[in-house]
């Protein structure tokens, strides 16, 4: 089925290291609807939501973290920057109430995107377990 296939597909994508779509929308080369900035984070709308509020938030300066399953010591303050930020665009977005924040790291985990971005997600009742 469509679902199936979308998995497949994404969990086809690989770590290559190479620039991704997430350096363009930093460089503001192609459109996105942000959020929030910083000087080391940008927050903007998923393109394809899978809830009412459905928000990326992305470190501007990549430094080797495509996939939390990359991640170093060095790399302490940005994830801790990322995770902050989710919180205020949270409050921003008016679902401190309840909000999910995942990280899908891997091809396993259907990761299609390589430079570490965090889903902000709210809005709607969510469910649980994830599939
Ligand atoms: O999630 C990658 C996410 O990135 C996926 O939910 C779609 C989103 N995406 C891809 N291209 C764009 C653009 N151009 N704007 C906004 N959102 C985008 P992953 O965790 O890697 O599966």
């Amino acid at each position: 089925n469509d679902e199936e296939a979308s998995a497949r597909e994404a969990a086809a994508t690989t770590d290559t290291g190479a620039p991704t779509i997430f350096d363009k929308i930093i460089a503001k080369e192609i459109p996105s609807t942000i959020v929030y900035e910083d000087d080391k984070v940008l927050a903007f709308r998923d393109i394809n939501p899978e809830a009412p509020v459905h928000v990326l938030v992305i470190p501007k300066f990549r430094d080797g973290l495509t996939q939390l399953g990359k991640a170093e010591a060095r790399h302490w303050d940005i994830l801790g920057e990322l995770l902050y930020a989710a919180k205020i665009v949270a409050e921003k977005e008016g679902i401190l109430d309840g909000f999910r924040v995942v990280i899908n790291s891997g091809p396993a985990a259907c990761q299609s995107v390589y430079h570490l971005h965090l889903h902000l997600l709210g809005g709607r009742q969510m469910k649980w377990p994830p599939g």
